[in-house]
């Protein structure tokens, strides 16, 4: 089970300019084929579908990939965040559908956003392509599955390089940079999960990409706090034994690594985004006092 907090990650500032492209770009990181959605599903799959897993061998590995999926939640919130706040202020705010408040969105890489979305995040890639569920690779071979993983958070971090290099927009910059800094975390955690399971020493392919996460400001100000190298846990009481994965020093820096409650402060309100008139989003605001009365 997942228990849901209303709350997001980090305060993500407010679109130097709203931008429906840029707003296109970021969809990679959420429906790209190694985007945040495939990540929460590969881990969720992974962590329902793994036997044996009370076996004193298998339990760390268990905990770790379920903990990581819960993680993975908070990561679609973030970008899908990121998508809507870019996309406000793309269409003209108003309640007359004569004045052709959608005009722009002809000129958009994206006209789902607009059409089949009220300006919102949608499960698309950044060519609009749908997230489809092949992407979930679930083998029920524990070393596949680590090595998949470790594989999908290295393509992740390499296309959020590409993100941030396609975009200076400070929202979607300081959403990148914390990803950069978690999704870091996770290319260690599998590697020291293959480390732990076979002897091999992964952590010395790091960092792929070859440029440190130290190079985007965003995220070198997260590291310099140490976020690179607490392992939070996504639960009140469970998935403890990840801590016998995530221990020792850094492969980057030699900090040492911790596994820590998530602290109940964490991550700021979500935003409430002002309504959309002119896509009756959320409803038609002249039915507000109506509603209101309905609902007692
Ligand atoms: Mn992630």
């Amino acid at each position: 089970m997942i228990l849901r907090i209303d709350r997001i990650a980090i305060d993500l500032p407010k679109p130097k300019q709203p931008s429906a492209n840029d707003a296109a770009a970021i969809q990679e990181l959420l429906g790209g084929k190694f985007g945040e959605m495939s990540t929460l599903m590969n881990y969720t799959f992974q962590s329902f579908n793994f036997r044996g897993r009370n076996h004193a061998a298998m339990r760390p590995f268990y905990d770790l990939i379920a903990n990581i999926a819960a993680e993975e939640y908070s990561h679609i919130e973030l970008v899908s965040y990121t998508i809507n706040m870019l996309l406000t202020g793309t269409s003209k705010r108003g309640t007359d559908p004569t004045a052709a408040p959608l005009e722009q969105a002809k000129n958009f890489r994206n006209t789902y956003h607009t059409i089949a979305g009220g300006q919102n995040a949608l499960p698309v890639d950044s060519m609009g392509n749908f997230w489809n569920g092949s992407f979930v690779f679930s083998s029920g071979n524990l070393k596949s599955d680590l090595l998949h993983n470790f594989f999908l958070e290295v393509g992740a971090r390499g296309n959020k390089i590409r993100a941030y290099e396609m975009t200076t927009d400070p929202c979607a910059r300081a959403m990148i940079g914390y990803l950069l800094v978690r999704g870091g975390l996770h290319v260690v955690a599998y590697a020291k999960a293959l480390e732990k399971l076979t002897g091999v020493d992964v952590g010395k392919l790091l960092p792929i990409p070859d440029i440190s996460n130290k190079k985007f400001p965003e995220a070198k100000a997260l590291e310099d706090n140490g976020l690179h190298t607490k392992l939070y846990l996504f639960s009140p009481d469970h998935y403890k034994q990840c801590s016998k994965i995530w221990n020792g020093p850094h492969p980057e820096d030699g900090k040492p690594l911790t596994v820590e409650h998530l602290p109940p402060d964490f991550g700021v309100p979500a935003p409430d985004l002002d309504p959309e008139p002119q896509l009756t989003a959320p409803a038609d605001p002249d039915l507000f006092a109506d509603i209101l009365k309905r609902l007692g």
